[in-house]
């Protein structure tokens, strides 16, 4: 169906009620709504969905560059492009009563920039408790026997009810590399997460599972994640917030990116070779123990 500016978007709906709405433009997913109409990803009042511009908020898909690693526009392509509905993928099983298939080929133009030829299938899936799936399917298809290397995010923001009540768990102890401070490695010091400034920290060799606990909500969001070691935790705070056009100047107390990402090991696949990335995203009551 036609969603914001006419942007084609497809709208999942699991039996339950949960829903998830995902743009062809970016492959973006920019809405999932647990069984009681609630919204649990943040998009900016003032996202602009226009291309070429990325839509602030949701799940931008950053490929095959995260962020300024490399000589590609910020967090690559992917997000920038419009994709196509796969009507006819490669037997991929899954559980899900709701699900879409998405690939995204190489153009000209595109190839100008990032010489190679790729199949980038992403299936998003709406599972029966709810949960979001996000699957990456990126096969490298080079006629020239070239191998290629990149770097992946789903860069999620996720919506919390005030940032100042926010941990996040399961990053303890981790080395980080900086993003405010030249990219430099630090350690983690004991404690889980909280934020009371802005944060722009690349976590590295991270656990499968990583808790976002709302305390407000009474409500904790837990990634689970497969071919992703690393996660990138973002929020640009007040200053940083003036300075985007496309985000309004308080929201940053309503969300937080926690992005399961590959960052410090880029991937490389030679022709043929696929690579997969999953993420599977729930929100549960906060009674849950993240230790689970
Ligand atoms: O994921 C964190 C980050 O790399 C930050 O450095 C900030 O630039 C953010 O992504 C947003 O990037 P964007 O290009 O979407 O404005």
């Amino acid at each position: 169906c036609k969603g914001i500016n006419g942007l084609d978007k497809v709208v999942l709906r699991d039996p339950r009620g949960s829903t998830a709405e995902v743009y062809l433009y970016g492959a973006h997913v920019t809405s999932w709504k647990n069984d009681h109409g609630e919204e649990l990803l943040f998009v900016s009042s003032k996202a602009i969905f226009k291309p070429p511009k990325a839509i602030r908020g949701g799940i931008p898909i950053c490929f095959p560059q995260f962020g300024n690693h490399g000589s590609l526009e910020q967090h690559g392509f992917a997000r920038n492009r419009f994709w196509s509905i796969d009507t006819d993928p490669p037997p991929f099983p899954t559980n899900s009563k709701s699900f879409i298939d998405l690939i995204l080929k190489p153009s000209e133009e595109d190839m100008q920039k990032w010489p190679h030829s790729y199949e980038f299938r992403l299936r998003v899936a709406l599972g029966t408790g709810g949960d979001l799936m996000l699957t990456s399917r990126i096969r490298n298809t080079n006629a020239d026997g070239k191998p290629f290397t990149f770097t992946f995010a789903y860069h999620t923001y996720f919506s919390v009810s005030d940032i100042s009540e926010v941990r996040v768990e399961c990053l303890e102890t981790l080395d980080y590399l900086d993003n405010l401070q030249n990219k430099e490695r630090f350690t983690e010091q004991g404690d889980a997460l909280t934020f009371e400034s802005e944060v722009d920290k690349i976590y590295l060799s991270t656990p499968t599972k990583i808790a976002i606990l709302d305390h407000e909500k009474k409500r904790t969001f837990v990634l689970r994640k497969d071919g992703l070691p690393d996660a990138v935790v973002w929020n640009p705070w007040d200053k940083k917030a003036k300075t985007m056009a496309d985000f309004g100047d308080d929201e940053y107390k309503h969300m937080l990116c926690v992005e399961a990402a590959v960052v410090e090991k880029p991937i490389t696949l030679k022709p043929g070779e696929e690579w997969k990335g999953r993420l599977e995203l729930s929100a549960v009551p906060s009674s849950y123990c993240s230790g689970q």
